[in-house]
């Protein structure tokens, strides 16, 4: 089987040496490689070579490398071009040269206002007691309007969404609304911020004069920047769409779909302004084709988060099993496998979350990350990826 060419490049996300899932549970799921960050490094400041190589090393010693960067963090300065920006935007200049220079050549990054990546509930228990991560709007409306209560939000919603959420809210206990604030600003495994009720008020408030369209110059204004250093050292970089991929309380969201892609990479051209593609953020919007995109901005891709999303039309999801949501993982999974054989790359790819499962549900997990969920995604996913990949072999 290892003489096929240009398939994926598995590997997996590990959270550093405080990870419950250890290096060598990653090297046991047949990964090649691992996804991390210097979590402990301050947002905005310089990545050290030191720390990169010491880091670089540990990851040697497991038998595995070190294949993609996820993420180093933009920090909000940058993203609302106030205060230090430039500062930061000089050290993030720094950081990949730096992580150049230790031989790491792909960078993930998101340019999501305040929060990175939001869920509503952390623990949904499926039929058969495996738990699973889901998005609920009314949660969410709940949270917004009723605890939160941001000024305007109710002009965000529809009035039976509000009345949804108020009928929601007399059944919560207190325990739960904690819960549910928690999960959503508390941050998520690998958000760079974390935030309470008041602060984050704070946070969207500096959005108040940025729309889409000066977000959207800021990226670009960022990029130019960065990607000119990019190139000249060898980095791919690897911008991670917006999850859910619509604008949640009034902030303003450019990375949702295919127009969204193609005004980054028309307005910033250089090789290194590249995508990581995540199935499951892009599909939680059934608008977006994805083998489509993936087709589209081929030599764009230089990542690939794998995920499956079961949705509706009110804009809930549900993390499905890799193999089982409203993606056709088949279809996605040959549309990469046509664009590595006509690039002739193997692109790096995590099996992105998992289901809480088996030995893992008496555990403390980090939320999507546990071990077993991921194994079995992965294992999903390598099975469907050879088979797609002898068919194509057989053939020609
Ligand atoms: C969630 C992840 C995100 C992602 C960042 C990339 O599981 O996909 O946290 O890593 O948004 O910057």
């Amino acid at each position: 089987m290892s003489q096929i060419p240009y398939l994926m490049t598995q590997t997996m996300r590990w959270f550093g040496p405080s990870d419950p899932v250890s290096l060598s549970d990653i090297r046991q799921a047949g990964c090649r490689g691992v996804v991390t960050a210097l979590h402990h490094i301050p947002n905005g400041e310089i990545w050290p070579l030191g720390e990169i190589e010491a880091r670089k090393l540990l990851i040697n010693k497991a038998g595995l490398e070190w294949k993609v960067v996820e993420s180093v963090p933009v920090h909000e300065e940058i993203k609302t071009r106030s205060g230090n920006f430039q500062q930061h935007i000089e050290n993030y200049k720094q950081s990949l040269r730096n992580l150049a220079a230790c031989g790491i050549d792909t960078v993930t990054y998101n340019f999501m206002p305040v929060l990175d990546w939001t869920r509503t509930n952390l623990g949904f228990e499926l039929e058969d007691g495996s738990k699973a991560l889901n998005f609920e709007k009314t949660a969410l409306v709940v949270f917004d309007v009723l605890l939160l209560k941001r000024p305007g939000a109710e002009k965000d919603y529809r009035p039976e969404e509000v009345a949804a959420a108020n009928l929601a809210l007399e059944k919560m206990s207190p325990e739960q609304k904690t819960e549910l604030e928690r999960t959503i600003i508390a941050g998520l495994p690998g958000s760079e911020e974390s935030f309470s009720l008041e602060n984050f008020q704070a946070a969207l408030d500096t959005y108040k004069n940025i729309d889409e369209e000066k977000l959207r110059e800021h990226l670009h204004l960022f990029l130019q920047d960065v990607c000119s250093v990019a190139d000249e050292v060898g980095i791919k970089m690897a911008i991670h769409p917006d999850d859910p991929p619509y604008s949640i309380f009034g902030l303003p969201r450019i990375i949702r779909n295919k127009d969204d892609v193609e005004k980054l990479v028309s307005c910033v051209p250089n090789p290194s302004n590249g995508l990581c593609f995540c199935a499951g953020s892009y599909g939680v919007n059934a608008d977006n084709d994805l083998p489509y995109m993936m087709r589209r901005f081929k030599d764009r891709v230089n990542f690939v988060h794998l995920r499956n999303v079961k949705r509706d039309k009110s804009g809930n999801f549900m993390e499905a099993a890799h193999l089982d949501g409203d993606t056709d993982m088949y279809d996605l999974v040959k549309a990469i496998h046509e664009i590595s054989r006509e690039r002739k790359v193997s692109i790096p790819m995590r099996p992105d979350h998992g289901h809480q499962m088996m030995d893992d549900l008496k555990k403390t997990t980090n939320p999507g990350y546990s071990g077993i969920g991921r194994v079995k995604g992965l294992a999903e996913i390598r099975g469907l990826e050879l088979g797609i990949a002898r068919g194509f072999q057989d053939a020609n």
